[in-house]
């Protein structure tokens, strides 16, 4: 039982795994390593599209020790981030040392030997800052993996010497709150090393932001009282780029979107992955729901000769494009030529991140392809745009919101976060802010791919991934439409787009997020709304296994959704697996068909997990089943485990500790996962 969740033996055909080079570009999860699944039987054509160079030859340096003593640096911020945010920070704690008379660098720990850590006190005045996120079950993100295990695995490590502290990145939403950075300072302190400041814990169910400006303001004056300098003063801002513009440039040079390398016109080469996404061409785009005013989609990429390996719960990342309608109102706004040729040049020329993305490019490609300009921008760009606003009050607010004072917080969250006001929208509100667009783009985040849940399982669909998701599209307080980036370009991914066939840069993430190595074990799916896409998966692949006459254990389905004859989505298939007895139990919780919004006692999927609770006791408790759990992290994760802990007290006769102590081991154990977002 205990080797239930183990996945098949795939990890020999891993080929090669994936390295994190300068800029990070994913989106979020559960912290788990890239596999690049290279075996395919035949190999097949390769669609046509642009060859990727090989990467300028870079010869990285893994000492930090030897790169920090030829620079003449003494603070090193190391971050272990998936989508952005633990790497910004890391790089504005490296750029504020230069306000207290130090030099600091911002280091991927996956670039470096940490094992160096201990020869760190070989210069003077020197401090190791980790900013750490946490994912998943409280794992590591990709970057920080080896790092973690090195972590554990050496404990025999002496760190006598090393000055460190840590600002850890997590979300109270989650069980393992703040995890990596927790185990990181602790760790660190057994091992020898003395922490010169608390640890930092961020929220970013709160305001992560607000976090770590108020630990920063503590962290550097006692820093500066630990080595004895003081600061000198200057709160202007610093920029780290400088803009160089082109007017005569070969065009074949110029980054138009690529992710990682600049493309030639050739064939796509595996293995691919966030740097080298591949280019998957869209076959199928329908609608799910027969009505309503949502668009739920179904979409299918073909991955045919990609030698793209996945498993029924891995997730599917997608690199979207900004909506070409807000990129040119931002140009018009700001009164530019999007078209203009330009590079954004680290001033700092021993970094190893040259450019903040690929350049040299456009502004009109930067905006579109490279920077996230749809999510309300964080407090610090404000703090650094509000120089540019010619009206005082505009600059007076900006300050304001970006401080921490108590009405500097309550004006951001209601001007910027409760009114989801994007940087455009900021730019119209406040008509006598001009920033210059380089500085804009060198402050704004870098666009994140966007994951999905596979919804299709590899053994029926070798060569295809599906994709179950909903577009997001709302009203804000200002009477703004926000338009959802990734799911409003997918939508309107068509089959065939002037007679070529659409396609989607993407690659795979594997996820933990299994069935049981024994078919024979009964599963528990509980997804709904889009949280029935990896179940489609599941359901697939059951059927494939109980086709090959494995004996294949109970597979019951908890799905729910609002209206019976509008978003009950893939009823058809659910209703054929359910005849031909691959779904065991076909259980659908419809919210909103109840009249007069009488509420009854079935709305909910985990009504109906506590109706049947005598069943699912005995699959769970005695029948060695596994839970699975998938979509809204805010409230229906939470639901459910609540619905589990109170099935678990009453029926297995427990305290409120013993139940919660007993899902908790089903969790260690794998037998209860979740896939969840937000
Ligand atoms: C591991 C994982 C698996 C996932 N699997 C799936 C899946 O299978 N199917 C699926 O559909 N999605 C899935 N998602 C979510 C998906 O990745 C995207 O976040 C989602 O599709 C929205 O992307 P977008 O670019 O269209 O929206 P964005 O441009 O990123 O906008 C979304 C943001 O808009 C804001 N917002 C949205 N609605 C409102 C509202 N009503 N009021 C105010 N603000 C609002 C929120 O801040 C939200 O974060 C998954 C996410 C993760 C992390
Ligand atoms: N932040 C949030 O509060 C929140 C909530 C739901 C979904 N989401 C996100 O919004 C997106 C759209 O979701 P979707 O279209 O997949 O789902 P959906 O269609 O909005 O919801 C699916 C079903 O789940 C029900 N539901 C709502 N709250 C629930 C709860 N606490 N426990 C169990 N079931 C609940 C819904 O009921 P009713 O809608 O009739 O109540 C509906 O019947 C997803 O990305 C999801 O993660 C966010
Ligand atoms: C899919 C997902 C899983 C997460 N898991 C956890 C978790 O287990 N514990 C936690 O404290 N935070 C968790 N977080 C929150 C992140 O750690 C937090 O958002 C952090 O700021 C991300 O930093 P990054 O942008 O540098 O990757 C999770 C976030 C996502 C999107
Ligand atoms: C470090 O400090 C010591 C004592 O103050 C000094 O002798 C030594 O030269 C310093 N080393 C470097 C590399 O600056
Ligand atoms: C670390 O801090 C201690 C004081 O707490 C100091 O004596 C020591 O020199 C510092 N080490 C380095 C390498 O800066
Ligand atoms: C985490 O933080 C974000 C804020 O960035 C919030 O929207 C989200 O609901 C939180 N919870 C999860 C589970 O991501
Ligand atoms: C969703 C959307 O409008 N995407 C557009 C983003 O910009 C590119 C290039 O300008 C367009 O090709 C996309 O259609």
């Amino acid at each position: 039982m205990d080797h239930d969740t183990t996945t098949e033996p795939v990890a020999q055909e891993a080929e090669a795994l994936f390295t994190n080079m300068d800029l990070l570009l994913f989106s979020l999860i559960i912290g788990i390593v890239i596999y690049w699944f290279m075996s395919r039987k035949k190999p097949e054509p390769i669609p046509e599209f642009k060859k990727i160079d090989t990467p300028a030859p870079t010869s990285r340096e893994t000492s930090f020790i030897e790169k920090m003593k030829k620079t003449g640096k003494n603070i090193i911020v190391f971050y272990g981030s998936q989508t952005g945010t633990a790497e910004e920070f890391s790089n504005r704690l490296s750029k504020d040392a230069q306000r207290y008379g130090m030099k600091g660098m911002a280091a991927d720990p996956e670039e470096y030997d940490m094992g160096e850590l201990s020869r760190l006190s070989e210069i003077n005045n020197s401090l190791a800052i980790f900013c750490m996120a946490t994912y998943g079950e409280g794992d590591p993100t990709d970057n920080a993996q080896d790092f973690y295990d090195w972590l554990q695995e050496n404990d025999d490590e002496d760190l006598t010497g090393l000055n460190y502290t840590v600002f850890s990145l997590g979300n109270k939403t989650y069980e393992h709150y703040n995890a990596m950075g927790k185990y990181v300072d602790k760790r660190l302190e057994e091992l020898g090393a003395k922490r010169i400041f608390d640890l930092g814990l961020g929220d970013d169910d709160g305001n992560l932001e607000e976090d770590f400006v108020s630990w920063r303001e503590q962290f550097w004056p006692a820093v500066c009282e630990h080595f004895g300098v003081e600061a000198l003063g200057d709160e202007s801002s610093i920029r780290q780029y400088e803009l160089k513009e082109f007017t005569d440039i070969n065009m074949n040079k110029v980054f138009t979107g690529e992710i990682g390398r600049l493309k030639s016109f050739e064939v796509q080469k595996p293995p691919f992955d966030s740097k080298n996404p591949f280019m998957a061409p869209v076959t199928v785009n329908r609608r799910l729901n027969k009505a309503g005013d949502r668009h739920l989609m179904h979409l299918e990429l073909d991955i045919t000769g990609s030698k793209i390996r996945y498993e029924s719960g891995d997730h599917v990342a997608v690199f979207p494009t900004n909506d070409s309608a807000l990129v040119n109102k931002l140009g018009q706004v700001l009164g530019v030529d999007l078209d203009l040729v330009i590079s954004l040049n680290n001033l700092d020329e021993e970094s190893n991140k040259k450019h903040p993305f690929p350049c040299p490019t456009t502004y009109r490609t930067a905006l579109t392809h490279y920077l996230d300009i749809s999510h309300p921008p964080r407090t610090n760009v404000l703090y650094e745009l509000a120089q540019y606003a010619s009206d005082p009050k505009d600059q007076e607010n900006m300050r304001k919101m970006a401080s921490s004072s108590p009405e500097g917080k309550a004006l951001y969250q209601s001007w910027v976060l409760e009114s989801c006001r994007n940087i455009l929208a900021i730019l119209e509100d406040m008509p006598s802010l001009k920033p210059p667009i380089d500085h804009l783009c060198e402050l704004l985040p870098r666009l994140q791919a966007r994951y999905y849940s596979i919804a299709s399982s590899s053994k029926v669909h070798p060569n295809s991934i599906h994709i179950c998701a909903v577009v997001v599209e709302y009203q804000t307080k200002t009477g703004r439409v926000n338009k959802g980036v990734a799911t409003n370009w997918l939508k309107n991914k068509l089959v065939t787009d002037n007679g070529h066939k659409a396609t989607v840069p993407m690659y795979i993430r594997k996820s933990q997020f299994r069935l049981p190595f024994k078919a024979s074990n009964p599963v528990i799916m509980i997804g709904p709304g889009t949280g029935i896409a990896p179940f489609m998966g599941f359901i697939q692949e059951r059927g494939w296994l109980k086709e090959q006459g494995k004996d294949v254990g109970e597979t019951v389905l908890y799905y729910g959704c609002r209206h019976k004859m509008e978003d009950y989505l893939y009823q058809e298939e659910l209703e054929e697996a359910e005849q031909k007895v691959v779904i065991t139990q076909l259980n659908v919780a419809f919210s909103r068909d109840q009249e007069h919004k009488v509420r009854l006692s079935t709305v909910y999927v985990q009504h109906l997990l506590k109706n049947n609770k005598e069943n699912l006791w005995k699959l769970i408790h005695l029948e060695n089943a596994h839970i699975y759990v998938c979509g809204d992290a805010r409230n229906m994760a939470k639901d459910v485990q609540t619905a589990l802990h109170e099935i678990a007290e009453e029926l297995g006769d427990m305290t409120r500790t013993q139940a919660t102590d007993y899902i908790k081991k089903l969790m260690t154990k794998g037998r209860y996962s979740q896939d969840v977002w937000s």
